[in-house]
């Protein structure tokens, strides 16, 4: 694509090369519309980050769709249910038993990674490293991004623009502050991961809540593990050695797990800030947000990159009906529908987050709450069958 000049339109500038970007420009192109990624980073520099690692059953659908399900339905792991423990003590809840569904447990870095491949096989026009990204006439009829690449500044003029760029990016800076709305909440405490290469202390997810804090215990393989340990928000990495870490998981989770686990040396260590955040609208004039880009989740519900997805998939759907169909239903609904599932997500991911921390402010009272509603989750069909069917993904 020669972008010295804007001599040549794309059809969808997308922003951002991580799973958003990387799914809505492999879907529109299996659907026959043409598409340019920008990415600020290098590959090597996306494909090192270490993020989700739950899908639920409609990213693996979507994923299938979008023909790069092979690996992940080979490699990724099935899993019909999760535990809870509290207090050392844990009980399962049954996504199979209350929905009828699962969940998949497959590394969002091995998803980029296949999305990556797919674009390449497709010989699709992904720009690395560009910087000073400007998204200019957005509300036209022919909006036009800037940017510098390879030291020279450079244009690209399309129909559309997808904001795919996370929470940092340029995208949701350039809807207007008098059209914008934002709502958030920081939470006063992260999440220190830990990636190490051991077997998996459980078969399934275990969330732990613990007078002592939060602690998660996951996977990506039969022979690599993640952990989390609820951290303060001023903590750093180097006030964990893995050892101090290892001593701290095991008095948070179950007795038995905690008898049983295999440490072993970390491969990645790192914190994460937790918050809840979302910008409406998620469209303005020919520009349109999906996944961080609009909106942030706490990781506790395992929505993050699952509302990416269903973000994608409607505008997908949306700009195809304006392309193949000459109809903008889709276009113009497109905000509301995404938003719709993106507050459920928020208040499932909020919900969870509450339930299973310990909060520095938190009173006795606050604390007798989280303890009954764990009891009431421990011992009620329907509130176990509530959290099932949030967790593995209300309907898109
Ligand atoms: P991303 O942020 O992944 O990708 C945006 C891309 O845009 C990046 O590659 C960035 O380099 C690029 N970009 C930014 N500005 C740009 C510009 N101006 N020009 C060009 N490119 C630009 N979710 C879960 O479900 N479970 C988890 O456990 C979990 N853990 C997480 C841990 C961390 C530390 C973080 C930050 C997020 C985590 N998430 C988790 C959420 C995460 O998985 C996101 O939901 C997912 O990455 C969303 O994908 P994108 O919307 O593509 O945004
Ligand atoms: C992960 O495996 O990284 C993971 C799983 C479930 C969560 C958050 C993170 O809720």
């Amino acid at each position: 694509m020669n972008t010295d000049k804007p001599s040549r339109r794309t059809q969808v500038l997308i922003i951002g090369g991580g799973p958003s970007g990387l799914l809505l420009s492999q879907l529109l192109e299996r659907s026959g519309i043409e598409t340019v990624i920008l990415e600020r980073r290098s590959r090597e520099y996306v494909l090192g980050r270490i993020r989700a690692g739950v899908l639920e059953s409609g990213t693996v659908e979507l994923l299938r769709e979008a023909g790069v399900g092979e690996r992940m339905d080979r490699e990724g792991l099935v899993h019909e249910g999760i535990y809870l423990a509290v207090s050392n003590r844990g009980f399962r809840i049954d996504f199979k038993h209350h929905t009828g569904g699962t969940v998949r447990v497959y590394g969002q870095t091995e998803l980029t990674r296949d999305l990556y491949r797919a674009r390449d096989a497709m010989g699709g026009t992904i720009l690395h490293e560009v910087d000073q990204v400007r998204i200019e006439d957005a509300d036209s009829g022919s909006p036009r991004v800037s940017f510098r690449h390879e030291g020279r500044e450079r244009r690209v003029e399309c129909d559309f623009v997808a904001g795919c760029d996370g929470f940092h990016g340029v995208g949701r800076q350039t809807i207007p502050a008098d059209v914008r709305r934002e709502f958030e909440r920081v939470y006063p405490f992260g999440w220190l991961g830990l990636l190490s290469p051991t077997p998996p202390v459980s078969e399934e997810l275990i969330y732990a809540s613990h007078e002592r804090g939060f602690a998660l215990c996951s996977m990506r393989n039969p022979n690599l593990s993640r952990y989390y340990l609820q951290v303060p928000l001023d903590d750093a990495t180097e006030n964990w050695p893995d050892a101090v870490f290892w001593d701290e998981l095991k008095c948070r989770i179950p007795r038995d797990a905690a008898e049983s686990i295999v440490t072993g040396a970390s491969i990645e260590k790192s914190i994460a800030p937790l918050r809840s955040f979302v910008a409406e609208p998620m469209r303005w004039g020919r520009l349109f947000l999906c996944g961080d880009a609009a909106h942030i989740v706490p990781p506790t519900g395992a929505k993050g990159l699952n509302l990416a997805a269903s973000d994608v998939y409607y505008l997908w759907q949306a700009l195809k009906q304006h392309y193949l169909d000459r109809e903008d239903e889709g276009i113009d609904t497109y905000s509301a529908r995404a938003l719709a599932r993106v507050w459920k997500a928020e208040r499932f991911s909020w919900s969870m987050t509450r339930l299973l921390h310990r909060f520095p402010d938190q009173s006795d009272f606050d604390r007798r709450m989280q303890q009954a509603e764990l009891e009431y989750l421990e011992t009620s069909v329907a509130a176990q069958a509530s959290l099932a069917e949030n967790y593995i993904g209300l309907p898109y």
